[in-house]
């Protein structure tokens, strides 16, 4: 019979045999799994545990909150705030960082998370997920302030996603490839299923929201022309395009078999970079993308080494199979 390694297990070798992670970051990934499962719970009832709709609140970004997005929140704050391994977390549901109170132990990692993404989906029974990115406090800071979360994206100890689908898979990396995990329903407990994630460096999928394209600027729509002229177009080949509209299934799908995923700068909003979040969003997605051997860029930088300015900054995401991406970049770099 196969060996079946738990996240327990394979975080513990991890620990021990290749010194890659520390015990307060294993624990701390632990604390996430357990929450992932517990939001994964309140996701499988749907209308039975009347957790569909909206909260009648809005967010930071003015975004109408929907129930699950502030319950996904909450299972994140509760689980994490008291295991000693934190000193505070940031979320996309809530304005400033969140101090883990005094009467807990204090930890050298911050945490930040994207509780529930692809908001839109809850509602009609499509895949969901949460994403998460761990950093660690400065060294030397005293208390912790917004200040010690405006690290760029090279600087994480650990990033991964679950996303609440078919099954609820989580994928994790800890700088040292990645990793996915299925949750096995009856025993509660995540089970390696893959171990050595790769991205192939060529594909012929893309994903976009086709209905901003008339928003978008030359060079971006120039890249997605050339995808449609298919096979006797510049590209010669013909290409298939897929949209979940929940980012964490698009790139789930883009660890499984490869492809291009693009939330371009959009004319809409000049003063805005692009929709999606740095922190929380595209700096975990990108360090997942790099380590199974995908690439990740705004469209003309690097995302991991953005400098990030503040907590809910936003910028434009191009990542996936590493040909794709330098395609992008590289007609965005020559319009300059
Ligand atoms: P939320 O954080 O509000 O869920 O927004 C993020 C997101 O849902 C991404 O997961 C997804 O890729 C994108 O927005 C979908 O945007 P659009 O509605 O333009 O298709
Ligand atoms: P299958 O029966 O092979 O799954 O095809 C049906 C279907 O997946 C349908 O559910 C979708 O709407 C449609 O195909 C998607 O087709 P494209 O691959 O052309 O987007």
């Amino acid at each position: 019979m196969t060996r079946r390694i738990s996240l327990t297990q394979y975080l513990i070798e991890q620990q021990r045999q290749h010194g890659h992670i520390p015990q307060e970051l294993r624990l701390l990934i632990e604390v996430v799994a357990r929450a992932c499962k517990r939001i994964a719970i309140s996701v499988n009832k749907g209308a039975l545990g009347e957790v569909l709709g909206t909260a009648g609140s809005e967010n930071v970004q003015g975004e109408v909150q929907k129930k699950l997005d502030i319950i996904a929140n909450e299972v994140l704050i509760e689980a994490n705030e008291w295991g000693g391994h934190l000193a505070a977390m940031a979320s996309e549901e809530m304005e400033g960082i969140y101090l883990v109170p005094n009467r807990f132990p204090q930890g050298e990692y911050l945490l930040m998370f994207d509780p529930l993404d692809g908001s839109s989906n809850i509602d009609v029974n499509v895949s969901i997920g949460t994403i998460f990115s761990v950093l660690k406090k400065p060294e030397g800071s005293v208390g912790v302030s917004e200040a010690d979360f405006l690290q760029p994206g090279t600087a994480q100890a650990a990033a991964g996603y679950c996303v609440y689908g078919p099954q609820t898979t989580l994928v994790l990396t800890v700088g040292d490839g990645v990793v996915m995990f299925t949750l096995d329903r009856e025993q509660g407990s995540f089970v390696l299923t893959e171990d050595e994630v790769k991205i192939p460096e060529d594909t012929k999928e893309f994903a976009i929201n086709m209905s901003n394209m008339r928003h978008w600027d030359a060079p971006m729509k120039r890249y997605i022309d050339e995808c449609l002229a298919g096979s006797t177009g510049p590209r010669g080949k013909d290409f298939n395009m897929r949209w979940i509209a929940s980012m964490v299934a698009d790139v789930h799908r883009i660890l499984t078999r490869g492809g291009v995923f693009m939330y371009p700068w959009d004319k809409r909003e000049p003063g805005k970079a692009g929709k999606l979040r740095l922190m929380y969003e595209a700096n975990p997605m990108a360090f997942l993308v790099e380590q199974a051997g995908g690439a990740a860029s705004n469209a003309r930088q690097r995302i991991m080494e953005m400098q990030p300015s503040q907590l809910h900054e936003r910028v434009a995401v191009v990542l996936g199979s590493k040909n794709e991406v330098e395609r992008v970049t590289r007609y965005h770099l020559e319009a300059k």
